[in-house]
């Protein structure tokens, strides 16, 4: 079965699904260690600097999750992984991580034999102030408009994306609102990946009730394993009782 077959089955059984982001630049093999009984997919990328991505990923493959790559640029790529998400910054400034970083990458997609998975990317305040914000020259959707959001998340539905990534950046102050998690997926039904700053497992409970499909995790991980578990009951609580 595809990668995005077995996450839509999860969605559709549990209400939501958990990744947790992996940055190549660290330890990610006695991350995922401890870590893999509670996650649906590995998420493995970052926007600065990778190393040894063939290393890393071929040996996280015996965890037996997902692995889908997040890819920072052209050189997040490898033919150990099992999908991408191939992602449009659509919020952007800067045409290079609109089309042409993904443009540059798909030659190599195919020959690794990688999914693609169409994703829209888009960064909301406070993303700015973190690492994407500043490498990926983005044009910040304000916190406070959700209405801004909803309309990337309709126009990224209609150019024939079937999910959407609501980033408020690694590390973010804060995630991304309730509000315009409700909204997004009130106006296009698009699948939602909201991630960045979400550093409770009751604020990821939430995000779910909204109507994110996918919550993501990454920073928080890295300081304390044992939240993991944590993180995947609420999620997949909030999952049951938003079907209810
Ligand atoms: C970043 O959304 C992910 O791309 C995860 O963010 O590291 O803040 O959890 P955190």
């Amino acid at each position: 079965m595809k990668v995005e077959e077995r996450i839509n089955k999860i969605i559709e059984e549990d209400g939501s699904a958990y990744f947790i982001l992996l940055d190549p630049e660290e330890n990610i093999i006695d991350i995922a260690e401890q870590v893999y009984s509670y996650v649906d997919a590995f998420l493995v990328g970052g926007s600065i600097g990778i190393s040894n991505l063939d290393e890393k990923v071929k040996e996280l493959r015996k965890f037996k999750k997902p692995i889908i790559l997040f890819p920072g640029n052209v050189d997040g790529l490898t033919r150990y992984a099992d999908a991408v998400l191939y992602m449009s910054l659509m919020n952007s400034l800067n045409p290079y991580w609109i089309v042409t970083a993904p443009t540059l990458g798909a030659l190599k997609i195919l020959e690794y034999k990688l999914e693609p998975i169409p994703t829209a990317y888009l960064c909301i305040e406070p993303a700015k102030k973190t690492s994407v914000g500043f490498v990926g020259d983005i044009k910040e959707i304000p916190r406070d408009k959700p209405k801004i959001a909803a309309l990337y998340c309709l126009s990224a539905k209609f150019f024939g994306m079937r999910w959407a990534y609501l980033e408020a950046g690694s590390g973010a102050e804060k995630p991304v609102s309730d509000e315009m998690i409700k909204l997004c997926k009130k106006l296009s039904g698009i699948n939602l990946i909201v991630g960045g700053g979400i550093k409770k497992p009751e604020i990821a409970y939430n995000k779910v009730l909204a109507g994110a499909d996918v919550i993501v995790t990454g920073n928080i991980l890295e300081k304390d394993t044992n939240l993991a578990e944590k993180f995947y009951d609420s999620i997949k609580k909030a999952g049951r009782e938003k079907w209810k």
